[in-house]
């Protein structure tokens, strides 16, 4: 057998480009593909997320690659094998966040501590149901270390005396219900409003957003079990808190409208299934609210508690934060208590192919993306531009129909076009949802402060190769 070159993961790390070589790594065995990337079946863009890397990550997610002719085919470009001495770095033990579980490295990564990261946009929108390893991760704190057995959540009842639930109770007392439902983060396109003015928060692409097959209690039986009515006069609030807390031991809280929680139709459930397996821990293992079309923040993870307030939750996270403002607004102005908060989000879309900046071949061009709405309604239309808005198509909606109200998923969608050699496109998307309600044109009039609610027509300019 041929003897071959030793290399260190931080040295195939380098090789992540066309430019510099691609290389990739299977078992201990090194790759060069550079030659293989033009050839690959399911385009270049895909197998560059592997370069510099591990493929497995990525294998486990497309199936076709399990074969063995594709083993085969890798062999022909082995160049090296990983040194046998490379040791898997110590954890740090003053780190709050050295318990946090090992993640998918195709992610992006928009901070690390705590972990906020979402799906490459070549990937987004190939599955209907996200993954669970691509599917966003939107972190606040340290991922709390929970041991299934001795997990208890509390449900303080309307008499004053408090529910405990086991992990075992809540599976076997109430009935399993299963929801398709799309999360999205109120942060979601945010670096498309930071480009306007600067705000504050983390630099989201469009990849907040992911869909997820969810099960679990519904919310509504674990209620009425506790001893709560059906409705209950005046204004309430279902607050939620979760195991994760700060340094000053504030746990992240959220909560939604009684009437929400009661209602069967919303769907809101404590969920303990994620795509058929258990939740993994980024999304809250062992529990999470699910809360079907409003805004991510309100799906509490690592659920330890649920109370009924006439008041929202007092969480900084319901009360000076997810808000929506003018652009007037700034940090000396804004006061968080004239505005509501986010609850049902506004209808949007983006395109997750071609990508910004890129060259595609003349001849036909594959227009893909995702839209959805909020509150349940259903997208009805996906419009879609090549000349930057000012003549349209109607897009190829994809999914499945949902009962009236309650299409809790996006619809991905896409478009296949003629395009002529050495022309500029700017590709813009916009969505219509089952009340008509449309996208706004342009990022400045809906500007904030917290970059939240960004929902501007999406705009990828790209060219078209001579
Ligand atoms: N306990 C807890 N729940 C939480 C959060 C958190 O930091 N802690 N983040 C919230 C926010 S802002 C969003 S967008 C969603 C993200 O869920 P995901 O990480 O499963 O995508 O979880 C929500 N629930
Ligand atoms: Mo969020």
């Amino acid at each position: 057998a041929p003897s071959y070159p030793e290399y260190t993961r931080e040295e195939v790390g380098r090789h992540r480009s066309p430019e510099e070589r691609v290389w990739v790594t299977h078992g201990t065995d090194v790759f060069d593909v550079t030659d293989f990337v033009e050839l690959h079946p399911g385009g270049p863009d895909k197998i560059l997320l592997a370069a510099g890397g591990a493929l497995e990550p990525f294998w486990a997610l497309y199936a076709v690659h399990g074969e063995p002719h594709v083993l085969e085919l890798l062999q022909q470009y082995k160049v090296g094998e990983l040194s046998p001495d490379e040791a898997p770095a110590a954890p740090d033990a003053q780190d709050p966040f050295a318990g946090d579980p090992p993640r998918h490295p195709g992610l992006r990564v928009n901070s690390q501590k705590p972990f906020n990261a979402e799906p490459p946009a070549e990937l987004l929108a190939e599955r209907f149901l996200t993954p669970n390893e691509l599917f966003f991760t939107r972190n606040h704190l340290p991922v709390p270390a929970v041991e299934p057995s001795s997990y208890r959540l509390r449900v303080d009842g309307p008499g004053g005396g408090t529910l405990s639930l086991s992990l075992a109770e809540l599976r076997s007392r109430f009935p399993k219900h299963e929801v398709t439902a799309t999360l999205q983060a109120a942060g979601n396109r945010r670096s498309e409003m930071s480009r306007v003015r600067p705000v504050k928060g983390l630099p989201w692409d469009i990849g907040a957003i992911s869909t997820a097959r969810w099960g679990g209690a519904r919310l509504r039986d674990v209620l009425l079990h506790a001893g709560f009515p059906e409705e209950l006069q005046g204004e309430w609030h279902v607050c939620f808190e979760g195991l994760d807390a700060d340094p000053g031991g504030a746990p992240y809280g959220a909560s939604i409208p009684y009437g929400r929680a009661l209602s069967p139709a919303a769907d809101v459930l404590l969920a303990y299934e994620m795509n058929g397996t258990e939740l993994p821990r980024d999304h809250g293992f062992p529990v999470r609210v699910v809360v079907p079309g409003v805004v991510g923040a309100r799906s509490v993870k690592w659920l330890r508690r649920v109370a009924v307030s006439p008041d929202e939750s007092p969480s900084h996270w319901q009360q000076n934060d997810y808000k929506g403002f003018s652009p007037c607004v700034d940090w000396d102005t804004v006061d968080y208590r004239t505005a509501p908060a986010i609850q049902e989000l506004p209808v949007q879309s983006a395109v997750t192919q071609p990508r910004p900046g890129a060259a595609v071949p003349p001849g036909e061009l594959t227009v893909k993306g995702y839209a959805w709405s909020g509150g349940g309604r259903e997208v009805v239309r996906v419009d879609v531009s090549l000349d930057g808005g000012r003549t349209w198509k109607v897009a190829r909606l994809m999914g499945d129909k949902a009962p009236p109200g309650r299409a809790w998923a996006w619809a991905l969608w896409e478009l296949t076009v003629p395009v002529e050699a050495g022309t500029e496109l700017e590709i813009v998307c916009k969505a219509v949802d089952s009340s008509y309600n449309v996208q706004p044109d342009s990022v400045a009039p809906i500007w904030n402060l917290r970059g939240v609610l960004s929902t501007a027509w999406h705009r990828v300019r790209v060219s078209v190769q001579d």
